[in-house]
């Protein structure tokens, strides 16, 4: 039936972003427009994929890169039949409530594999899609056999974290993922020239790519080398020489095309170049119909998917399924239990960073989707545990990548793997790198997905390496993006808790915050129920009505215990309140919250950072003890002197707080 053209088809997406980017008059015509030929080659002849069920795990993956490009996502989805993705949808362009907003967000359109519109970030999110299929594949066979396909724009190709993402894929021989890059050399500015000279192919394959130029407007030349990167032994970059704005007479080939509507005579212009006829928003049926048909033509591959897949061992089957679908194995809640009870007996002091191992060597065996790694920091971290080996190039079986010093690629790709599914990911680094990772773990927080970071070296704690090294506004500015969840734990116990709780959590992303010195144990007696998932909660009682409530995280709870006993011991009934994690604390009801914050007249927290954010449990009149500038360098013990946070400083501020009662 076939006797549509290839530019017709490649046309129904560049009318379709015209028409969208002209109604909503806000929009970027010229990517979808100079991208189209390639997309309709994938598509239409490579990709593997159902319209009709964007989550079928074996499907291959497409990640639109460069977000503001939406409309080619958007088109792409409409033409191909996903059922969401009605023609009213894409009239309703960036507007409120429709599926089509500005920028592609994953869990609010079906097809959207990555939230995207930050550049770098798809790609780099791109390589733990690609890792994930492998490292599934080396577990349960060929019943996982997918590719990862990346659009990519300059923007993308030159932000920072495409180099920590090619350098680690090209490193893994991540063989199945490629790049088509938009090499349309012009970007907001104009013409590239104006801020780059890179040779893109030279670095790719300096990183261990395949690389090659093609004409990206040239379907069979598109084609052979989409073909080309499936018999590769290495990712692959294939740069797509396009026209930015492809057809619009003025615009075409200028930074003009970029990010505004094209104008009724342009486009009409467009529409006559290109000889597109139809009415705005009208899709030819005879188009929409090859279209329909690219859309189906993976129901076959799913099918014998699904065959595939009950053939398999039924156990085998059944784990790839509870994996699948993110179930947690029934063991978990045991070896949580056992564990806490050891550790209410143990009495020993450990540094959190430590405890969380500990935790490890009980959870990572119970829970097998557990994937742990560092930025080059294993022997700090602790995130290494026997039931993790290390994958190395090639060889996908284990659950421990070394992701070189790269956080912001790693957090990334840990978004990625999260994302496949089949895998719970978490990475490690120390806690002030946190914003080497940020905007991954904000993109996280947005897709509400389960990402985990364990960040050792929390606090001044750490002592002699200095305020180069040691997190001072990393609590506090963590806490404000919003969802993610942010752990201190006090203890082992609490941090076994906090790792659980991070577990449980499949829709945001957590934080764990871990000392590098050793604590006491907060916690002396074991309860069953995770008291760190509730976010705040007593830990040490008054000796009567309370005077003083004193709020206080991770390594600072020890302090705010010692400080209980001074004031107790001057006669003044004293509780103390652990505060594990601000976000949980957040999700409790009203009543739950105002009984952790309690009635007591005065209150102070502590915590070895800065104060912003505490008010959420001092109101206006309370009083912080912590930090108001960067830390130094010399042992910790004497840190915690010189600055005030200790248990003398935490006492004599709620006296202060009990002379204005
Ligand atoms: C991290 C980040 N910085 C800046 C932007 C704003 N921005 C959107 S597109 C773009 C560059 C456009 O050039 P290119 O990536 O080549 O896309 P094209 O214009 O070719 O479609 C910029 C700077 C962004 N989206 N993300
Ligand atoms: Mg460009």
């Amino acid at each position: 039936m076939n006797e549509v053209s290839h530019a017709s088809l490649a046309n129904a997406i560049r009318a379709l972003a015209m028409d969208a980017v002209e109604k909503a008059q806000s929009g970027h015509p010229g990517l979808p427009m100079g991208a189209a030929d390639i997309a309709t080659v994938l598509f239409t002849r490579v990709l593997k994929f159902n319209a009709a069920d964007p989550h079928w795990p074996d499907r291959d993956r497409f990640v639109l890169s460069a977000g503001h490009g939406s409309m080619l996502l958007y088109a792409l989805l409409h033409l191909t039949g996903e059922n969401s993705m009605t023609i009213e949808e894409v009239r309703n362009f960036r507007q409120y409530g429709s599926k089509t907003p500005g920028h592609p967000e994953y869990g609010h359109t079906p097809g959207v594999e990555v939230t995207t519109g930050p550049l770098g970030q798809g790609l780099a999110t791109s390589v733990g899609l690609a890792l994930a299929e492998r490292m599934l594949a080396a577990e349960f066979g060929d019943v996982v056999d997918h590719r990862t396909y990346v659009l990519a724009s300059d923007g993308d190709l030159m932000e920072g974290v495409s180099q920590e993402a090619i350098a680690i894929a090209g490193h893994l021989k991540l063989n199945r993922l490629t790049v088509l890059w938009d090499d349309n050399g012009i970007s907001i500015d104009g013409p590239l020239s104006v801020s780059d000279s890179v040779d893109q192919l030279k670095r790719f394959e300096a990183c261990g790519w395949n690389a090659s130029r093609v004409d990206g407007h040239d379907p069979q030349a598109i084609l052979a080398a989409l073909e080309a990167a499936q018999n590769s032994d290495r990712p692959t970059l294939i740069a797509c020489r396009t026209v930015i704005g492809f057809g619009a007479p003025k615009r075409a080939g200028t930074a003009k095309a970029h990010g505004e509507p094209l104008g009724a005579e342009e486009m009409a212009g467009a529409k006559a170049a290109l000889g597109w006829k139809a009415e705005p928003f009208e899709i030819p049926a005879d188009i929409l119909a090859v279209w329909r048909e690219a859309g189906a033509r993976g129901a076959k591959a799913q099918a014998q998917w699904e065959a595939k897949l009950a053939s398999l061992e039924p156990a085998k089957r059944a784990e790839f399924l509870r994996r699948q679908q993110g179930r947690l194995p029934a063991a978990l809640r045991e070896v949580v239990a056992a564990e806490k009870q050891r550790l209410a007996a143990s009495g020993v002091s450990i540094a959190t960073r430590k405890s969380s191992e500990a935790a490890l060597k009980i959870l990572a065996p119970a829970v097998p989707e557990l994937l742990t790694g560092s930025a080059d920091l294993t022997g700090s971290n602790n995130t290494k545990v026997e039931a993790t080996p290390a994958i190395s190039p090639g060889n996908y079986a284990g659950r421990y990548i070394h992701w070189g010093i790269r956080e912001h690629g790693m957090a990334a790709a840990v978004n990625g793997v999260a994302l496949h599914g089949g895998y719970i990911p978490s990475g490690s680094t120390f806690l002030a790198f946190a914003d080497y990772c940020r905007p991954a773990l904000r993109l996280a927080a947005l897709m509400g997905i389960g990402s985990i970071e364990v960040m050792t070296h929390d606090s001044i704690g750490l002592g002699e390496d200095g305020p180069t090294h040691q997190p001072v506004e990393h609590l506090a500015s963590l806490r404000a993006i919003p969802g993610l969840l942010v752990f201190r734990p006090a203890d082992a116990t609490e941090a076994l808790e906090c790792w659980q709780a991070a577990l449980e959590e499949r829709k945001a992303p957590s934080v764990l915050a871990l000392t590098r010195q050793n604590l006491p144990p907060a916690r002396k007696s074991y309860v069953e129920e995770n008291l760190s998932a509730r976010g705040a909660y007593e830990l040490s009682p008054a000796s009567g009505p309370a005077k003083v409530s004193l709020f206080a995280s991770g390594s600072e709870v020890e302090i705010a215990l010692a400080a209980q006993d001074i004031l107790e011991a001057e006669g003044t009934p004293t509780r103390v309140v652990s505060v594990p994690c601000f976000e949980l604390f957040l999700r409790q009801d009203d009543a739950a919250r105002r009984t952790v914050i309690g009635q007591a007249p005065v209150r102070v927290a502590v915590e070895a950072g800065i104060a912003m954010g505490w008010d959420l449990f001092l109101g206006r009149e309370g009083a912080f003890v912590g930090m108001t500038g960067f830390g130094a360098s010399a042992p910790y013990k004497k840190l915690y002197e010189h600055f005030g946070i200790n248990a003398g400083a935490v006492a004599q501020a709620a006296r202060n707080g009990l002379k204005g009662v």
